[in-house]
């Protein structure tokens, strides 16, 4: 019989990770679909007809409860870092810490916790794929973009680096880049569940679909096993790039928020 290739994906509970899973699953893979929220996972499971679906609700901020995932799923084919997001888009001095200490805890250290966990077995066995989800923030500053900016480029270099740890292993890691997706938590979440200001984030233009970026990861992830990806950036079409901003001597710039 045929193996049939598992998939571990965090945040699969909405966005991103959610439309990976039923991509994922489409193609043919087992899922393990792990999120913070049960009942969505649930819906998840209906929707996919509870076969190839298994689904693990945690944090990833959770150590204790991540390190017990070994034991449940063994060595995953592939491990797709979904899970993170943005809080707040205040400037520096005006942000929240616990906004910080989320993204770093759920961005960073989360998905590090993850890696961590399987990488070793997918190493002894010699084969496996990592896709992190990181961002074009992590490649473009913006004003508001302070920490969660920095968790992404965190993402992009910490990808890098493990491609160059694991050349030769048979274990490849790919950073997928998005910039803006509609139709996901990402935007509500960032402002506290102000959905008006979040609606106002892709008033006028095109997003990209979770769908979009899922289907990136399905290609990553189908390439035969002598290549590997290591970034791939994708915008909506609607999406460009800001000139370098300049403080003249008239502004305040105490006073610019
Ligand atoms: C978020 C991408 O462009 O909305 O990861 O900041 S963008």
């Amino acid at each position: 019989m045929a193996h049939t290739p598992k998939v571990v994906i965090t945040g699969a509970s909405s966005g991103i990770g959610r439309a990976t899973a039923v991509t994922l699953h489409a193609a043919g893979w087992d899922v393990v679909a792990i999120a913070r929220r049960g009942d969505e996972l649930e819906r998840l499971a209906d929707e996919l007809g509870h076969e190839r679906i298994e689904t693990v609700t945690l944090d990833v901020r959770d150590g204790d409860a991540v390190r017990r995932l070994r034991a449940v799923v063994g060595v995953p084919d592939a491990l797709v870092n979904s899970a993170g997001g943005a809080r707040g888009l205040e400037r520096a001095d005006a942000a929240q810490w616990d906004d910080w200490q989320w993204m770093i805890e759920t961005n960073v250290l989360g998905l590090v916790r993850l890696t961590h966990l399987f990488l070793p077995d997918m190493v002894a066995r010699g084969s496996g794929t990592i896709v992190n989800v990181g961002s074009v923030a992590g490649e473009f500053p913006y004003p508001g973009g302070n920490v969660y900016g920095a968790t992404k480029a965190f993402v992009r270099q910490f990808t890098l680096n493990l491609r160059a740890d694991l050349a030769g292993t048979g274990v490849r890691v790919t950073d997928v880049e998005p910039g803006m997706v509609g139709n996901t938590d990402f935007s509500r979440a960032r402002f506290g569940g102000d959905e008006a200001r979040a609606q106002a984030v892709y008033e006028g233009m095109t997003p990209l679909r979770p769908e979009d970026v899922a289907e990136v990861i399905a290609f990553v992830l189908s390439r035969p096993a002598h290549v590997v990806i290591n970034t791939i950036s994708l915008m909506p079409s609607d999406q460009g790039f800001g000139p370098f901003h300049v403080v003249r001597r008239s502004e305040d710039v105490r006073a610019s928020s």
